[in-house]
């Protein structure tokens, strides 16, 4: 049963025999193996064949990572919706047609069926098939307010969001809404079909001001880890300065930033599994020694208990094979 999984009873706040690990993008573009399968296609293209992005799900297992994170993108639930994207190189997600307009948002479905994301759904019945109980499945959406930059084609530039949302402000929060009741359908649907554990990435909220984030960012979290039921939930925000607000927001584990300290958090909100935090840049960049290094900093600052081993945010592309080894390596204790 993959409920009895080592990552799922850490993620319940359980004691276990050692801290479980997973890498934030493990399935991505650093591995030789991931772009063997990912050669030829388009973005979205690719993500809708369900046998290459099963495949994909399943290249980090061979590293002995303790969980498979579907490979799909934030963007699915969007283009669930009625809106699609393009994947533009050294840019990211752009909608075909951004949302200007009510009657752009009106075209969007928020009550969306498993059948507007059919793809995810069979990539989940396929990987779990494959798996046969051996890992856990991790799914995730985008919050609104991040998801809500790409559907506006701002993406990471705040400065050009905020000026969206000032000049249109009941549109913004209304495609907020909307997204936020697709968002809760599709997680919840999943959940449904069997998957172990759910994150909420809301990537960009970290660095909005705080009362942006008090209207923009925290009272969609609050409902998603409400309404959302069946499996852990955990909140990612890079490097996030409101982390009392992420620790109140009803998620039951929290990922953490190299800004933050694990021993500390642990140590406020003794109810809360927390999910981090070694440096991705040191992962890129560092030699596998250090990374070695500072994962055992990591696993130690941990405790061996309500801690899920993790990066800071996420695998890059020009990340080396041999770090991520290392990486998994020293978790293992092997
Ligand atoms: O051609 C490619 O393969 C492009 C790279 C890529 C990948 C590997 C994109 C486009 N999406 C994905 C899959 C993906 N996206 C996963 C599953 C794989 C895994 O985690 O192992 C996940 C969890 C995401 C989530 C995602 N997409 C986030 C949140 C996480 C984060 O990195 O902060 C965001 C912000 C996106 C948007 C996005 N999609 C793709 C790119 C290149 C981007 C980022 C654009 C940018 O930096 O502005």
């Amino acid at each position: 049963m993959a409920n009895d999984h080592l990552l799922i009873r850490a993620a319940r706040g359980e004691k276990v025999e050692r801290t479980p690990v997973w890498a934030m993008r493990q399935a991505g573009r650093w591995d030789p193996e991931f772009l063997k399968i990912r050669a030829g296609k388009s973005f979205y293209e690719f993500s809708e064949d369900v046998d290459a992005s099963a495949r994909a799900s399943l290249c980090p297992k061979r590293f002995g990572v303790d969980g498979i994170i579907l490979f799909y993108d934030i963007t699915s639930i969007p283009v669930a919706m009625g809106l699609p994207f393009d994947l533009k190189p050294q840019v990211g997600p752009v909608p075909r047609k951004p949302i200007r307009t009510q009657a752009d948002l009106d075209a969007l479905e928020s009550k969306i069926e498993g059948e507007d994301f059919w793809h995810i759904l069979q990539l989940l019945k396929k990987v779990k098939r494959e798996l046969d109980g051996e890992l856990p499945i991790l799914i995730f959406a985008g919050a609104p307010f991040t998801v809500a930059t790409y559907c506006i084609g701002t993406g990471k530039n705040l400065e050009a969001t905020r000026a969206f949302a000032s000049a249109n402000r009941d549109l913004w929060i209304s495609l907020l809404r909307k997204l936020h009741t697709a968002t809760n359908r599709f997680l919840n649907i999943m959940l449904d079909e069997g998957a172990d554990l759910y994150q909420i990435f809301d990537s960009w909220a970290g660095d909005l001001r705080y009362e942006e984030y008090a209207m923009w960012a925290d009272p969609f979290h609050r409902l998603i880890f409400a309404n959302v039921q069946g499996a852990p939930g955990v909140l990612f925000v890079k490097e996030n300065p409101y982390l009392d607000e992420m620790c109140r927001s009803g998620a039951q584990i929290i990922s953490l930033g190299k800004s933050h300290d694990l021993a500390a958090a642990k140590e406020k909100f003794p109810t809360l599994v927390f999910q981090g935090n070694v440096d991705d840049d040191l992962m890129q960049t560092g030699t596998p020694e250090q990374v070695a290094e500072a994962t055992a900093a990591c696993l130690k600052a941990g405790g061996g208990h309500r801690h899920i081993l993790n990066l800071s945010h996420g695998m890059d592309k020009d990340t080396p094979v041999a770090n991520f080894e290392a990486f998994i390596r020293t978790a293992k204790g092997s």
